[in-house]
């Protein structure tokens, strides 16, 4: 048995492969994270698993089921899995009891679990002889529950901000007119993430300008279950005789996040006859406390999911408030050139460049002639 031979090069290179396994899952397991687990004999990948369903076997498990129906000994393996194994009795038994049993000697351990409750997994192996190496492709096994950490860590959903620009930054020209900054590839792709989304948030003035659906459409998104809720953020409400998409196709998904006394004025009762909800936040700093918002939306909406689309003054407000867990921004590459175009980001007046808001760069790739960059918080 040569597992303990894996130089550090190739063990990135399968707990990578395990997070691509991870991902296979990914839309069936919240609030649960999505884990990728798999076996390594002699340099080679001889079983696989994933967690496929919230409530369902954990990664782990579905490794060693898939080991078993291939005639793998579990024994003359490595195993490699994205999360640390639990260490509780859940809605099923402990993984690293499982893992001990099947004579798994040395494991690797993406990042360790940051649920108090089924944390341990790791130490308990090491405790029973197993050698456990932790910390393998972390980043990219921390990022791939970055959803999961934020609905164990907060009462809010996690929250994606998507934005199209062009290379200097820009939304919309000085008019506002904005159809299309990014190209048909983004665009399908943004649908495919409504429909991933519980909410979509976006601000009083693309709400205003755009007039926006804010749905997925189904032929870009096939198995949308369900459209997501729709989000205005909103000091000045609507009438409820104005001629928005929203108000007329979707009144009874639409909520307006608005000021205390706005929600309690006749426009608002005018939209909630409408089917729409009408929510007052409490205020905070120079704009409606947000947080707030986001909470009421996971705790009454069931809403683990949010993504806000801009506008330049909303996002900026999400952002400075630390409420954006993923960025994706479309580059297109095209170039306006204007200093009065609409900007990515607007409401700050920073005079050094320390006083930036720093991002880190998780990922980026290609989507038809635009480019997507996903940044993530600098700590996370
Ligand atoms: C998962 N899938 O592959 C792993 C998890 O309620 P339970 O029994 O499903 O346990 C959920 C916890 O188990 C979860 O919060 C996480 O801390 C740990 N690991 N969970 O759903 C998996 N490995
Ligand atoms: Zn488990």
């Amino acid at each position: 048995m040569n597992v303990s031979t894996i130089s550090p090069d190739r063990a990135t290179a399968f707990m990578l492969h395990a997070v691509e396994l991870a991902k296979r899952g990914r839309r069936h397991t919240a609030p649960n994270p999505s884990v990728g687990a798999l076996l390594v004999c002699d340099g080679e990948i001889v079983a696989e698993g994933w967690h496929q369903r919230f409530g369902g076997p954990h990664a782990e498990i579905e490794c060693l089921a898939n080991a078993k129906a291939r005639g793998v000994d579990p024994a003359q393996c490595a195993m490699f899995v994205t999360l640390e194994p639990c260490n509780h009795h859940g809605k099923t038994p402990p993984c690293s009891r499982a893992v001990l049993a099947a004579g798994v000697r040395e494991l690797y351990v993406g990042t360790l679990d940051p649920n108090p409750v089924a944390k341990g997994g790791a130490q308990f192996l090491r405790e029973n002889g197993v050698a456990v190496h932790v910390g393998v492709a972390e980043s990219a096994c921390r990022d791939l529950i970055a959803d999961f950490r934020v609905w164990k860590a907060t009462e809010r959903p996690y929250v994606i901000l998507k934005m199209a620009a062009t290379l200097d930054g820009k939304i919309a020209t000085r008019t506002g007119h904005s159809q299309w900054v990014s190209g048909e590839a983004s665009r399908r792709s943004v649908h495919e993430l409504r429909s991933r989304v519980d909410a979509v948030i976006v601000g009083g003035g693309t709400f205003r300008a755009d007039n926006p659906g804010l749905d997925a459409r189904p032929q870009n998104a096939p198995d949308a279950l369900r459209q997501p809720l729709a989000v205005v953020v909103t000091a000045t409400l609507p009438a409820a005789d104005a001629d928005f998409q929203l108000l007329a196709r979707r009144a009874s998904e639409t909520i307006f996040w608005t000021t205390q006394d706005a929600a309690d004025g006749l426009q608002a009762d005018a939209l909630r006859t409408l089917g729409c909800r009408v929510w007052g936040l409490p205020s905070s700093g120079d704009g409606l406390d947000l947080a707030k918002g986001l909470e009421k939306l996971r705790s009454d909406c069931g809403c683990l999911r949010a993504l806000c689309e801009g506008g330049g003054g909303l996002a900026l407000s999400f952002l400075a408030s630390g409420l954006i867990d993923e960025f994706r921004l479309f580059v297109a590459p095209k170039i306006l050139g204007d200093e009065m175009a609409r900007n990515l980001f607007t409401g700050r007046s920073p005079l050094t460049m320390d006083e930036a808001i720093a991002l880190r760069t998780a990922e980026t790739r290609q989507c038809g002639e635009d480019t997507l960059i996903i940044y993530r918080r600098e700590a996370d």
